[in-house]
């Protein structure tokens, strides 16, 4: 408490402020298309300039919340399953800077987005449908986490940040450090974040315990990102993320993690107008490992003690050429992977005379992709323009255990241990500007291949309906039809955009009950395998609005809606229900002040896949913050409220229907030099 009164002291006390100074910002790649045709989260970041509006040491799970495209599942308070247009990550793409990064885990313990932090990158790029389909199949879309770098600038500049922040309700620490260099020739940023946090403490409710037991973390993320100009059109850029998570509790689940470790690498060369019509050419190679350690140590009491380790390698690269010609703006991108997954449970009987059990629950899937995307933006007159993007890959998988293709062939007897398929991606959008109105509609078809969970399990437990899966390599591509519209309305101090997208999915694969095959896991209620069905139907819906009624005051209020039906009944799982949040702030001086009001209605539930359905919610949010500068640096200082009046709540998105955190107190304070 004195260390919370002396912070307010700090914050209230010190009245001088001065302007963020600007920094050369490293080109953008994708300035193919001159309108806005993707959402572009930008990520709080310690060394960014625009740090007022947010929890700067908030996750980046947190960011990418704010968008109305996308829900994150929570199986605790770490590693959220980022879900775009209400489908699973099965169904979309997510990359760093282009990268393809695969999980580790059986359990979706560690979605990609697990393995970096704020101070890696500056902005979420979010895509929806077949326009996310550059470096791989989708059918939702794409999350593209654009990674932060200083850039080359004219005069060489030093600089950096310290920061910590404290968050009461779990007593989570975050500590970090960026530096960066930058000159003409070169450039060169570190950084370094920590967080630790203990068990998270759900709202007031009588009779309820406040304490939810194994949601405790500890993460380590380290980075550097290092770039070279060659000549006055040639670069060259290496970057390195190294992250580790350890003792992270997963209260939606029957299991832990001892360890989830990440190395991601890269290098790349960018070339400027290497050609006549063409502005850039840019080539990565990449590579990156990942580790996941599953542990049930901790759990008092489990039916059967057990170890579930699991690994993922990647190595590909991408090279992508942009250009413009006439009123065409275009671009061409081919990109490849190859992908090893492999996963082991090891079961541990009480009875010592009993044998361990083992078993590969990813067989070593090999996973080959190669494609090649276009995409051409032709503007048809001044108002008026046509995007065209087509895609075409080709994607292998191989088993390449012995012992795990046998295991499956009790259930497939004729199963080859290799399988190839072709993916294909078309769409189209027009967009037409009308004034202050931006008017856009598309339509798309794709296909995406399962992954090597719904191909190739084996006897993975979701314990949400409490089913040990197993995959079904005989499924077909999952294809999609989707159609899209949005509106848009701009003046000086208000702005509008409403947005519907439909999905029309065929082959949905989706995990069914099978009769006659005992779970491997005994408490299990049976066994699914992963089907078909022969159609769903997924509608997405929101509406934003911001205003401005005078210069240092901002309204803005978001709302959004889903629904998802698939063929035989089927409501689909994990749909979010009609969801809002309305926000209010104030900014003079250096001085921020934000109230917001988040909530929704009950949700839809899917009792197929063990969903139960929870009550409408609303949770009120207050946060203030101090910029200070002090001659060349600047000092922000930050404090917060979430869940104001400690509300008990769970929602759609709470896996196994673990409570929310309630009220929660955190101070942030950055310094930058
Ligand atoms: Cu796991």
């Amino acid at each position: 408490m004195r260390q919370l009164f002396l912070l307010i002291c700090i914050f209230f006390s010190v009245n001088f402020y001065a302007q963020t100074p600007d920094s050369l910002a490293f080109p953008s790649i994708d300035s193919i298309s001159p309108q806005e045709l993707n959402e572009i989260i930008i990520i709080g970041n310690p060394a960014a300039n625009t740090l007022k509006k947010d929890k700067a040491l908030g996750s980046l799970d947190s960011y990418l919340e704010k968008s109305n495209s996308v829900n994150m599942v929570k199986r605790g308070a770490y590693a959220w399953e980022p879900m775009i247009n209400g489908m699973s990550t099965e169904r979309s793409v997510i990359t760093i800077d282009g990268m393809r990064i695969f999980n580790a885990c059986t359990d979706k313990m560690d979605p990609i987005t697990s393995y970096v932090e704020n101070t890696n990158l500056s902005s979420a790029k979010i895509t929806d449908g077949q326009s996310g389909a550059e470096f791989g199949g989708t059918i939702a879309g794409s999350i593209d986490l654009i990674r932060k770098k200083s850039g080359f600038q004219i005069k060489p500049e030093f600089g950096g940040s310290a920061f910590a922040g404290f968050e009461s309700n779990n007593n989570q620490q975050i500590y970090g450090t960026s530096l960066n260099y930058s000159a003409p020739k070169y450039f060169i940023d570190v950084d370094f974040t920590f967080r630790d946090a203990d068990n998270y403490k759900a709202g007031h409710k009588s009779g309820e315990k406040k304490e939810v037991d194994f949601s405790q973390f500890r993460k380590y993320n380290t980075s550097a990102i290092a770039g070279f100009k060659l000549n006055a059109k040639q670069e060259i850029e290496a970057s390195l993320i190294y992250d580790k998570a350890t003792d992270v509790g997963y209260p939606g689940l029957p299991m832990d993690v001892s360890l989830a470790e990440a190395l991601i690498a890269s290098v790349q060369h960018r070339y400027k107008n290497p050609f006549k019509h063409f502005n850039l050419w840019e080539t990565k190679a990449y590579f990156n490992t990942i580790t996941h350690v599953m542990d049930d140590t901790p759990r008092p009491i489990v039916p059967i003690r057990m170890d579930m380790p699991g690994w993922s390698k990647t190595q590909g690269f991408y090279s992508k050429l942009s250009g413009r010609y006439n009123n065409h703006a275009f671009k061409a991108t081919l990109s490849g992977y190859r992908n090893n997954s492999i996963a082991e449970m090891i079961m541990y009987p009480e009875d010592p005379d009993e044998k361990d059990m083992y078993m590969l629950t990813w067989p070593d899937v090999n996973t080959l992709y190669s494609g090649l995307s276009l995409a051409d933006n032709i503007s048809l007159n001044a108002d008026l323009s046509l995007l065209i993007e087509a895609g075409i890959g080709i994607h292998h998988n191989k088993i390449r255990s012995k012992s795990g293709l046998s295991s499956l062939q009790i259930y497939y007897p004729d199963l080859s241990p290799t399988k190839t398929r072709i993916l294909k991606n078309l769409s189209t959008r027009l967009s037409y500007f009308q004034g202050n109105f931006l008017h856009e509609i598309g339509m798309g078809y794709g296909d995406r291949a399962p992954s090597v969970s719904e191909g190739y399990g084996f006897y993975l437990l979701n314990i949400n309906d409490n089913y040990d899966y197993i995959g079904n390599p005989n499924l077909k591509n999952e294809k999609s039809i989707n159609f899209d519209f949005s509106s848009s309305y701009e003046i000086q101090n208000f702005s509008a955009k409403i947005k519907a997208n439909y999905f029309y999915i065929l082959d949905y694969i989706i995990g069914k009950p099978r009769l006659g095959i005992p779970p491997m896991n005994i408490t299990a209620n049976g066994i699914k395998v992963y089907e078909q069905l022969n159609h769903a139907s997924i509608l997405n819906t929101s509406l934003g609005m911001n205003y401005s009624p005078f210069l240092d005051w901002n309204f803005s209020a978001d709302f959004s809606y889903r629904y998802g039906q698939g063929a035989k009944n089927t409501i689909l799982p994990l749909i979010q229900p009609f969801t809002y949040k309305l926000s209010g702030s104030f900014e003079k001086h250096g001085f921020f002040t934000e109230i917001s009001v988040e909530g929704s209605m009950k949700n839809r539930n899917s009792l197929e896949f063990g969903e139960i359905q929870k009550p409408a919610y609303a949770i009120a949010n207050i946060a203030l913050s101090k910029d200070f500068a002090i001659k060349n640096s600047q000092f922000i200082a930050k404090l917060g409220v979430q869940n104001l009046f400690d509300h008990y709540y769970s929602t759609f998105d709470d896996w196994f229907g673990i409570p929310k955190m309630g009220r929660n107190i955190y101070t942030n304070l950055i310094f930058k030099f």
